[in-house]
């Protein structure tokens, strides 16, 4: 997972509101490959681990509890400049502020509850990748 490659989930928000098919048709009309994909949950643990850089901000209990409010979709895509694209197709992390066509302003309910997750470096991409998905999943 090089330049090319980065990690997301569909939110439970976004899964709760039936939004799956809508999203992945948008992730794939913008150029983006599904190189890895599974429909799962995550504990608290989980989300608690996987935000672990988030554990000093005011937002993090309620994330966590979010995050682990109901199933989720991981998946990897693949793209020339993966992460970068990938963070303007979603858009800003508040959907109030993200720009009209972006998956967030469409599909998103509020700043916790924001439809999609999208890494934010190559570094991320892999760790985030590799925290759902084991060697032999990843091509
Ligand atoms: P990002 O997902 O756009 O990269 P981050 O700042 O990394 O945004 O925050 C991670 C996640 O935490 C967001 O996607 C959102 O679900 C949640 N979050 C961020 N800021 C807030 C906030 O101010 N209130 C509640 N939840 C927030
Ligand atoms: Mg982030």
């Amino acid at each position: 997972m090089q330049g090319n490659r980065t990690f997301t989930m569909i939110k439970p928000d976004a899964v709760e509101n039936n939004y799956i098919g809508a999203i992945l048709d948008k992730i794939n009309a913008g150029g983006f490959v599904i190189k890895a994909m599974k429909f799962t949950q995550l504990s608290k643990q989980d989300a608690e681990q996987f935000y672990a850089i988030h554990k000093e901000r005011p937002f993090y209990g309620e994330l966590v509890e979010y995050m682990s409010s109901g199933p989720i979709v991981a998946a990897i895509l693949e793209k020339d400049s993966a992460v970068a694209d990938f963070r303007t197709l979603i858009g800003a992390t508040n959907p109030a502020e993200a720009a009209e066509g972006t998956i967030r302003k469409l599909y998103a309910k509020d700043i916790s509850a924001n439809a999609i997750h999208g890494s934010d470096s190559d570094e991320n991409a892999q760790i985030e990748g590799r925290f759902f998905f084991s060697e032999r999943e990843i091509h």
